[in-house]
């Protein structure tokens, strides 16, 4: 058995978002629904795209994507492509030692007992082992140049599409580290190579990884399936100045290439100047009010997140985590819904339009909610039917306006 395949079975105990709602969604068409019809729900979907279009691009609209701190140079590298799906030297290692294990089982030399016994531990440190205070089975490359260390690592996100890519980075040789978002996610559209030729650090003031550019054509649907892929160009090498990327212009605690992924302000403490700075405001694009549509917008949120976190498949939803805090995608058509506040997990808010823009210059994930308008239903007085489309179907809640707050009924039970 190899390693990937044990960690696709660790990862099969839970069910992602999409495959529980999906058996739902197809039963959702009951009695009670038929009777509650929206000529605005109908032309809304007449235009309706999820967006999901976005997925794929051209080469030139990949090269428009890397940032410009980035340098990308086709001549320095020398360093074939071989799979997305190659193991970085720690997975080697836990590959290694499972191989063993299964070797001695199958030759008798360890009995079942000690064969489960042996799985488990491996698991166990699989899931625990660390290098500073980074998972061992995240990092792609680790170096050290004067009292510099670097490790570069993918954020542990479960799907193989969505990685963002880190820097763990030590100015005092690895006694204390911080880590730092690099811009970039592993496979969308760099392949970090698995096996780094180069060093990491070829002083102590600059990053480099050799990499691949590719398109990925297929995201898995099930974690045991691997995702298809076209080559774009091969050997390159990106070198990225530490002091771009540890650069806070505005000083919030946020760097400027995280706000740029979330959409925040580089030159604001407070982007949407509601008084609560960006790196503790869990909505910092749309203002926090309390009213009684936000409250509205925060069960929703809640729910759909209560859903990621139950199929313990957090990070598909397109979070990225900052420290120990997640940010959340979503994009919200119904304005009134859009200024919540959250206690815990953050939400980046879009617009429609304000992401399709984004998705011109930044890697999106595969995928992406969408939260409908509310739909008033015909003839009926305050009373709505919103919907969370994704790519993999459509959940929805009827909501209705009642004497002492809302009253929500999922459509479905999930
Ligand atoms: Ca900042
Ligand atoms: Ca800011
Ligand atoms: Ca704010």
């Amino acid at each position: 058995m190899k390693i990937e395949n044990s960690i696709s079975y660790l990862r099969n105990f839970t069910l992602s978002l999409f495959i529980l709602f999906t058996p739902y969604i197809l039963n959702a068409q009951n009695e009670e629904v038929k009777g509650y019809k929206s000529t605005a729900e109908e032309a809304y979907y007449l235009n309706f795209n999820t967006g999901i279009v976005f997925q794929n691009k051209t080469e030139a609209e990949i090269i428009n994507c890397i940032p410009a701190y980035i340098k990308v140079d086709s001549s320095k590298a020398d360093n074939p492509f071989n799979s997305i799906v190659a193991l970085s030297k720690y997975e080697e290692k836990f590959d290694k030692e499972l191989t063993k294990v299964e070797n001695d089982f199958e030759h008798g030399i360890i009995s079942n007992a000690a064969y489960s016994a042996g799985l488990d531990s491996l698991m166990n440190l699989y899931r625990t082992a660390t290098l500073g205070k980074v998972l061992q089975r995240s990092i792609i490359t680790t170096d050290t140049n004067g009292q510099t260390s670097a490790i570069v690592f993918k954020s542990d996100g479960p799907e193989a599409t969505q990685e963002n890519l880190w820097l763990a980075l030590s100015n005092d040789k690895g006694v204390n580290w911080k880590n730092y978002y690099l811009g970039i996610a592993q496979n969308r559209f760099f392949n970090i190579k698995a096996k780094q030729k180069k060093r990491l650090l070829p002083s102590p003031l600059s990053l480099q990884l050799e990499a691949a550019l590719i398109n990925i054509t297929k995201t898995p649907r099930q974690v045991t399936d691997t995702p298809s892929y076209v080559l774009l160009r091969d050997n390159i090498l990106l070198s990225f100045p530490i002091k771009e990327i540890i650069k806070d212009s505005d000083n919030d605690g946020l760097t400027d290439i995280y706000e740029n992924k979330i959409a925040t302000n580089p030159l604001s403490k407070d982007s949407d100047m509601d008084s609560i700075a960006d790196n503790t405001d869990t909505n910092p694009r749309f203002g926090n009010l309390s009213n009684d549509f936000a409250t509205l917008g925060k069960y929703l949120i809640n729910k759909i997140q209560f859903l990621i976190k139950s199929g313990a498949e957090a990070g598909e939803i397109a979070s990225i985590p900052f420290e120990n805090k997640a940010f959340y995608f979503f994009i919200i058509e119904d304005a009134r819904l859009r200024t919540y506040n959250l206690a815990t997990d953050a939400s980046i808010i879009f617009t429609k339009e304000e992401f399709a823009s984004y998705a011109l210059t930044h890697t999106i994930p595969a995928e992406l909610l969408f939260i409908s308008p509310l739909f008033p239903i015909d003839n009926q007085p305050n009373f709505y039917k919103i919907n969370i489309d994704s790519s993999n179907g459509r959940i929805s809640f009827f909501v209705k306006w009642e004497e002492n707050g809302w009253y929500i009924k999922l459509m479905e039970e999930i």
